[in-house]
């Protein structure tokens, strides 16, 4: 562990320590925030009421919309000056998200992705391969800091440039690797390709997030690669990456660090608190960010809260992995669907890889969803084609029982028909260094 005493501080000493920061932080931005002055007010909440955890509900949610309309330093607590550094959220709809940090809270920063990359096997010495991108992107400045605060010797290679990737994991041989999950699946592709085999590879573990993914992916990247991978979660709104990890040792749940990020999951609906367990939206109040800290942020992403001990001795709570972002979820012909859910049908079927793109047209009036998947090399093999097409599949009976398995399955256990389109192996998008859309919404435009 990089911090065990406070990752391991007892519950109740937890909670005490969470209190005082929220009841500061509270009364801090009441004092320097005019948005959170008015937002406060208006909600009829006195800054010196909120004492303990229970007063929390009382707290109005802060919204990404509110980020925009104070685009872009209308929600920093600091003048201008005291910003050590900038960065903004990749913003593919309008205006980006800007997000500022003192010189404080950039050594949070780093001590957090410190303590994650502990958690994810990583130690003092070791070498990290960082694929994550550099810039304006909280992912790559955010593991490089980390990296080093831990006492790790970082490559920063950013995202991208995959022949170069595979060459210095061969030359330098790190032992941890951090970059997206759909980038771990490239990679770990490529190296086959190349008939590099897992155990030739110096990897040891590896860090991935920035987008959901499932155990499908775990097992690819686990054996293509060679690791044990864990997740690691966080939104440039809190502080970046690092906000929570998996450990290592049960990679059951990814421990939140919440001496700094106080987490609720609430009704997507109401807004109601959730007990533990159940679904909902996840919502984190900053506990010690100096330059935008922010009250009751509605991070749009969906999972649960666990506080069952964990095995490996940390006492944080843990949040289950993310089972979408509430942007990121499709409603077709009225039934809501998260990629993820269809990556968990495909994941129970062998001849399918977890390579995917799922198409949304509409037809008239009706949704239509086309899910296109790739067929696994064993079983292209195993039919002896070169090449996939509707001929192709119409001519031979086990690719159209492949397809229809496929369709039934998602029928089945999602409630909504899915045009199957089955694709050779190497034909679906791959991420080639950052985040991978799998979802090609056509009804939009
Ligand atoms: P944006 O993607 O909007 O540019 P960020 O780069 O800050 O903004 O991304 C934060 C979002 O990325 C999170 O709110 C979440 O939806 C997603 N994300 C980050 N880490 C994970 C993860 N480990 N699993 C699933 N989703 C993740
Ligand atoms: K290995
Ligand atoms: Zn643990």
């Amino acid at each position: 562990m990089y911090q065990p005493e406070l990752e391991t501080l007892s519950r109740e000493k937890l909670r005490a320590l969470q209190e005082e920061r929220l009841s500061n932080i509270v009364a801090y931005v009441y004092e320097r925030v005019p948005f959170y002055r008015r937002l406060l007010d208006e909600a009829g909440v006195d800054p010196k009421g909120v004492r303990t955890l229970e007063d929390l509900p009382k707290l109005p949610f802060t919204k990404k919309d509110h980020l925009r309309e104070n685009y872009p330093f209308g929600l920093f607590a600091v003048p201008r000056e005291r910003l050590a550094r900038i960065h903004a959220s990749s913003g593919t709809t309008g205006k980006p998200t800007v997000v500022g940090y003192t010189k404080n809270d950039l050594q949070v920063f780093a001590e957090v992705v410190a303590r994650s990359l502990a958690a994810a096997g990583a130690r003092p010495g070791m070498m990290l391969h960082n694929a994550y991108g550099y810039g304006l992107f909280t992912g790559g400045l955010g593991l490089h800091g980390g990296g080093e605060a831990l006492g790790m010797t970082v490559v920063p290679v950013s995202g991208g440039m995959t022949e170069r990737q595979i060459m210095l994991i061969q030359d330098l041989r790190p032992e941890v690797i951090s970059c997206t999950p759909s980038y771990a699946q490239t990679l770990a592709e490529e190296f086959r390709k190349r008939g590099v085999s897992p155990e030739a590879l110096s990897l040891e573990y590896a860090v991935l997030g920035a987008e959901p993914w499932t155990e499908a992916i775990r097992k690819q990247v686990d054996e293509g690669l060679g690791v044990r991978s864990t997740n690691i979660y966080g939104l440039s709104e809190i502080i970046g990456p690092g906000v929570a990890n998996e450990c290592v040792e049960e990679r059951q749940g990814s421990h939140i660090w919440e001496d700094h990020f106080l987490p609720e999951v609430v009704d997507p609906d109401s807004g109601e608190p959730l007990p533990e367990g159940q679904v909902g939206v996840l919502v984190f109040t900053t506990l010690t960010k100096e330059a935008m800290p922010l009250l009751r942020y509605w991070t749009g992403d969906l999972t649960f809260l666990t506080y069952e001990a964990c095995s490996c001795g940390r006492t944080h709570v843990r949040m289950g992995p993310i089972l979408g972002r509430t942007d990121d979820m499709l409603i077709i012909r009225g039934v809501n669907v998260y990629p993820t859910q269809v990556e968990a049908v495909l994941s129970g079927i062998p001849e399918v890889e977890p390579y995917y793109q799922i198409v949304v047209r509409r037809e008239g009036t009706l949704d239509e969803a086309e899910l296109k998947v790739e067929v696994s090399e064993a079983f292209f093999q195993e039919i002896g084609r070169k090449a996939l097409s509707d001929e192709v599949i119409e001519a031979d009976h086990r690719l159209h029982a492949l397809r229809e398995k496929v369709a039934h399955k998602i029928k089945d256990s999602i409630g909504v028909s899915m045009k199957v389109t089955l694709l050779a192996p190497g034909e679906a998008p791959r991420s080639e260094g950052g985040k991978l859309r799998r979802v090609l919404d056509l009804r939009k435009k």
